[in-house]
């Protein structure tokens, strides 16, 4: 068994008895109630999920297991010379709850390391996909056509106990996030550099630094890559990339179903699609203004006409948060070091003056702060990778370590199958008194 599998092993056995003892002796007692805008408007603020790993405080913004952003980024270890962290070392906290040493990151290292090689069946499935499909569908499929090499589902097929399915779900689960950025490398280069041909992994290389080798990006890619994935992460389990994952695995399907669904929540433009339309956004932006750059009063006529054309501000606003997201900070941190005279960072900086303000004014958005997505792009564009269609892929790879993180524990704590209840119109305008008749349906 691997470092990490005993330790989380450790985890599981110290942690299942407070799951059993809260379901059985306090099963009754009342988390939350439920009112009807909640109920009509996307279940916001329901208090119905347990996750241990994240947690999202609306004015603070995303703790994984305990520790803020920066301190996440402050305390894992980092590779020699690197400005930010291994990513392997982030799975091992998110599994654990705690800070691997540089050791137990190397041997986790060497461990993903093994677990890199595709079937060539992959490469022909992404292969097989017209010009002009978008990257996050092909990702999906690359990863549904994964699904063959499930242990879960043999040893499910050969009567596995229960308690023992976080096993081979952590098995598939490290198997595939290793893959994933070489997937996302290949689907890449297929789209953008096909001139490139296949390029295959270094293996001497970390995740990130390999995943900006594939990429044929030269530092400090590698430690944008490093943060990208770790800050995409996790967010608690209510957003509906991390609650699709889940709600499909509370089926006991695999992870590849699982993921591949997640990765089909994430590619709508309300969530993970945002970043690619910030950048679209943006451009739309610059392609005005042609060689000048925008007063403020232009910025507030661009942005007041998104609006009242009854379209969003993307990268601005969140279901949850309520000040600006942590996300953001960092990567601006990032950029203010190493590309403050960049255009569009510019751009993006010089929003956050007015953004806020305006959408307080236009009186909707419940926050009128920028969220991960607002900066994200403007940093990919800087490196190169200028085709922005292909950046909620590289949130997808950072957010299955949360998905499956959290799939791993939903099978070691014995998690029931999700099934919440539905009700109609009528039942609801009963109940507020709208109606009086018996009303059934
Ligand atoms: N621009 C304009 N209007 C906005 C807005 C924005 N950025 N954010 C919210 N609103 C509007 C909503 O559309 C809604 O309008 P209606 O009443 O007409 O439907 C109203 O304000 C209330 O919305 P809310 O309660 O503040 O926000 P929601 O929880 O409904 O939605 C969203 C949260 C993130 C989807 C929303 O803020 C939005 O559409 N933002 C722009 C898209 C974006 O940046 N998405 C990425 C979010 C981060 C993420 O998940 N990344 O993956």
């Amino acid at each position: 068994m691997s470092g990490l599998k005993e330790k989380l092993y450790e985890k599981i056995y110290e942690h299942r008895p407070r799951t059993t003892r809260l379901v059985k002796e306090f099963g009754e007692n009342v988390v939350d109630q439920v009112k009807v805008s909640q109920v009509i408007g996307g279940m916001r603020g329901i208090k119905s999920l347990v996750t241990d790993i994240s947690y999202l405080d609306p004015l603070e913004g995303i703790r994984y297991r305990g520790f803020t952003l920066p301190e996440v980024l402050n305390q894992l270890p980092k590779p020699k010379g690197a400005e930010m962290p291994y990513v392997e070392g982030l799975y091992y906290l998110l599994l654990t709850g705690e800070i691997p040493t540089h050791d137990e990151v190397i041997n986790l290292m060497i461990d993903f390391n093994n677990r890199r090689i595709i079937p060539r069946y992959v490469w022909d499935v992404i292969d097989s996909f017209p010009s002009g499909s978008h990257p996050m569908a092909i990702l999906s499929a690359a990863v549904m056509s994964l699904e063959r090499e499930s242990h879960f589902n043999v040893l499910y097929k050969q009567g596995m106990s229960k308690m023992d399915y976080w096993d081979p779900t952590y098995e598939d689960a490290t198997n595939l996030i290793a893959k994933m950025p070489l997937i996302g490398a290949y689907i890449y280069n297929k789209l953008y550099h096909p001139e490139k041909g296949h390029l295959y992994p270094d293996p001497t290389l970390d995740l990130g630094a390999n995943f900006a080798y594939m990429m044929g990006k030269d530092k400090p890619y590698d430690d944008v890559s490093r943060m990208y994935f770790i800050i995409h992460a996790d967010h608690e389990s209510g957003n509906v990339s991390a609650h699709t994952g889940h709600l499909v695995a509370s089926s006991l399907s695999d992870i590849y179903y699982a993921t591949s669904a997640m990765i089909n929540g994430l590619a709508g433009p309300l969530h993970g699609l945002a970043n690619q339309e910030v950048l679209r956004w943006l451009q739309g932006l610059m392609k005005q203004m042609g060689n000048k750059f925008p007063t403020k009063d232009e910025l507030k006529d661009y942005v007041w006409d998104t609006l009242n054309n009854g379209q969003v501000i993307p990268g601005y606003g969140h279901a949850v948060l309520r000040k600006t997201d942590p996300r953001y900070t960092v990567q601006r941190e990032f950029c203010l070091k190493h590309m403050p005279n960049d255009d569009l960072f510019k751009y993006v900086d010089a929003l956050y003056d007015v953004v806020p303000d305006i959408l307080k004014e236009h009186g909707k958005a419940k926050n009128p702060w920028p969220n991960v997505d607002a900066q994200s792009g403007v940093l990919q564009w800087h490196y190169g990778i200028t085709q922005y269609d292909f950046y909620t892929v590289l949130f997808a790879i950072g957010r299955s370590f949360g998905v499956l993180s959290n799939i791993i524990w939903d099978r070691a704590l014995g998690y029931a199958l999700e099934r919440p209840k539905s009700i109609t119109t009528n039942m609801i305008e009963k109940m507020v008194g709208i109606k009086k008749d018996l009303v059934t349906t």
